[in-house]
C-alpha cells in the first residue's frame, strides 16, 4: 500500500502537544497508519519565501516538510484571497468580502510554487490529500506538471449556494480547478450538494448519483464526509489530573449555580455578539437566572491583522461590561470573557462542570466544539448542547436544542429550556450523540476518504 501525502496550510504538530486542534491529532494517525509526508507552509515569512530551504523533520514513519512564504505571498494568498475573500464568501458573508484581483493571482501562484515543491517528494503509488480552502487550485496545478496520484480534496469550512458563490469574480474558473481533485470532500449534505449543484449548472456536469460528477469526460466524487474527533479519547481528558484539577477551581467558584460555556476563536463566523446579546435577553425573560446562571465565554483572537476581526473583539468588550454592567451582583459576575486558550484536557473538564454548551455560529463548517462539549460529559448527568442549526454539526446532531442564532428570543428560549431540562431527558438525548459521535469519529472519517478516493481510475 502507499504512503499518504498530506497538503494543509500549517503542518503538524506530530506530537499531541495538548493544544493541537483535534484535526492534527486525526491527521497524524491517518499518517502513522501508512507512513507519509505532509507538506505545507513553514508559518515563516522569509525573503527567498518558497525557493528557500524546505525545513523537514522525520517522527517514526511520517516526514514533514514545510516552506516559507515571502511577504507579497502571504499578503496576496493568505492574508489576502484565502482569508479576505474566500473565508467570508464561503461563509455567505459577501458584505465581508474584499474583492482584489490581484488576490487571486497571488494565491494561484502559491499553489502553483507549493506544488512545484512537493513534486519531487512525490513517490508513484502515494495518495495526495489536501486540506481546506488555502489549497483549491492545488491539484489543478500538480495535474499540470503530470502529477497523476489519486489526489483528494477536504473543504474544512461551508461551501456556499451557487448563488452565492456566483458572486466571486471567476467563481467558474475556481470550481474548475477544483475539479482536478479525484475526489472533492466536504462536511455536510448540503455543501456537497451545492457543489454538485454549481458544477451542473454552471459548468455542465453530468450528475451520475451516489456523489459522482461526470465532466468532461471524467468522473469526479463530490460528498459529504462530516469529520469527527477522538471521541473515546475526549470523553477521559475531564478525569486527568490537570483537568481535575482546574475542575475543582471553577466548582467552588461556581459555589452549585450553573454554567453556560461557550469555546470560539474569535471570528465573525461564530455569531459571538449575538451570543453575548442571547444571554442578556435570557436575564430579561427569564428572571430567575440572576444570581444563578452565569456564562464563560473563552475565545482566543485569530487573524487580528484584519480590522472585522478587531472590530468584534471590541464590540464583546463593550458587551461585557454593558450586561456586567447591568446585572453584577455582589456575588456573582453574569458574563466571564477570556481571550486565552487552554490546553484541550483542561477544556474538558471546563465543559464538563458546565450544565450548557452553547454554540451558536452564524455559519460553521462543522464545529468541533459541539462535539467535543458531548464527548466530555458525565453519562449519569449529562449537560446540554444548544446548537445553531447553521453549524454543519447540526446534521448529524438532532438531538441537541436546535436554535437560529440570529434571533435572541430563540436562542434564550433554548437555553430556558436546557438550564430546566429533567434528567432523564437530558440523559436519553446525550446518549444518542454520544454513541453517534464514537461511530462517526476521527479515524472513520479519514478511512472513508481514502477509501472512495482508491475507486476513481485515472484515465
Ligand atoms: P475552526 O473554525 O477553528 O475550524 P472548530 O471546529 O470549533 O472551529 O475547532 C476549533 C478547535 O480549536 C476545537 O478543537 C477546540 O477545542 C479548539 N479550541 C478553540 N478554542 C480554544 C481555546 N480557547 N483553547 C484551546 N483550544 C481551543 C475549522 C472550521 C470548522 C471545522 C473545523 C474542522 O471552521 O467548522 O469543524 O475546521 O474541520
Amino acid at each position: 500500500m502507499g504512503r499518504l501525502v498530506v497538503v494543509s496550510n500549517r503542518v503538524g504538530p506530530l506530537k499531541d502537544t495538548g493544544r493541537a486542534g483535534g484535526l492534527a491529532v486525526a491527521l497524524v494517525d491517518a499518517l502513522m497508519e501508512t507512513g507519509g509526508l505532509w507538506f505545507g507552509w513553514s508559518g515563516n515569512v522569509s525573503e527567498e519565501g518558497s525557493f528557500g530551504q524546505m525545513k523537514t523533520q522525520k517522527t517514526r514513519s511520517v516526514q514533514m516538510a514545510q516552506v516559507d512564504m515571502t511577504q507579497a505571498d502571504y499578503d496576496a494568498f493568505y492574508a489576502g484571497y484565502a482569508n479576505r475573500t474566500l473565508w467570508p464568501v464561503l461563509h455567505y458573508r459577501l458584505d465581508l468580502a474584499d474583492f482584489d484581483h490581484r488576490f487571486e493571482q497571488g494565491y494561484r501562484y502559491v499553489n502553483d510554487r507549493f506544488a512545484t515543491r512537493l513534486k519531487p517528494l512525490i513517490q508513484d503509488d502515494d495518495v495526495i490529500w489536501v486540506h481546506d480552502y488555502h489549497f483549491l487550485t492545488f491539484a489543478a496545478s500538480l495535474r499540470a506538471m503530470e502529477v497523476n496520484n489519486p489526489i483528494a480534496f477536504f473543504l474544512h469550512i461551508p461551501f456556499p449556494a451557487p448563488e452565492i458563490l456566483a458572486a466571486l469574480p471567476n467563481a467558474a474558473g475556481i470550481v474548475r480547478a477544483m475539479l482536478a481533485y479525484d475526489l472533492v470532500g466536504f462536511q455536510t449534505e448540503r455543501d456537497a450538494s451545492n457543489f454538485r449543484r454549481f458544477v451542473i449548472e454552471e459548468l455542465g456536469g453530468i450528475d451520475e448519483g451516489d456523489g459522482h460528477l461526470r465532466v468532461n469526460g471524467r468522473v469526479v466524487i463530490a460528498k459529504a464526509y462530516a469529520i469527527g474527533i477522538d471521541a473515546d479519547a475526549f470523553s477521559k481528558f475531564p478525569m486527568t489530573p490537570d483537568a481535575r484539577k482546574n475542575m475543582t477551581r471553577l466548582e467552588k467558584l461556581l459555589g452549585g449555580r450553573q454554567q453556560i460555556i461557550g469555546v470560539d476563536r474569535i471570528d465573525y463566523s461564530k455569531g459571538l455578539p449575538e451570543r453575548f446579546k442571547a444571554f442578556e435577553r435570557l436575564l430579561e425573560d427569564y428572571p430567575e437566572n440572576r444570581g444563578r446562571v452565569s456564562m464563560m465565554q473563552v475565545a482566543p483572537p485569530s487573524r487580528s491583522e484584519l480590522d472585522a476581526y478587531i472590530d468584534i473583539r471590541r464590540a464583546l468588550d463593550e458587551l461585557t461590561g454593558h450586561v456586567n454592567g447591568r446585572f453584577s451582583d455582589l456575588d456573582w459576575t453574569p458574563i466571564r470573557f477570556m481571550t486565552r486558550s487552554f490546553p484541550r484536557r483542561v477544556l474538558a473538564g471546563i465543559y464538563r462542570v458546565s450544565r450548557v454548551g452553547l454554540v451558536t455560529p452564524l455559519r460553521d463548517g462543522m464545529n468541533l466544539v459541539a462535539k467535543e462539549y458531548v464527548a466530555a460529559q458525565r453519562a449519569e448527568d449529562p449537560g446540554v448542547l444548544v446548537l445553531s442549526r447553521f453549524a454543519g454539526a447540526a446534521e448529524r446532531m438532532p438531538e441537541a436544542v436546535i436554535v437560529n442564532p440570529h434571533s435572541a428570543e430563540e436562542v434564550a428560549a433554548g437555553l430556558q429550556r436546557a438550564i430546566t431540562m429533567p434528567l432523564e431527558e437530558r440523559r436519553n438525548r446525550w446518549q444518542v450523540m454520544f454513541d453517534r459521535l464514537c461511530q462517526e469519529d476521527a479515524a472513520a472519517w479519514s478511512r472513508s476518504i481514502m477509501a472512495d478516493v482508491k475507486t476513481i481510475r485515472r484515465a
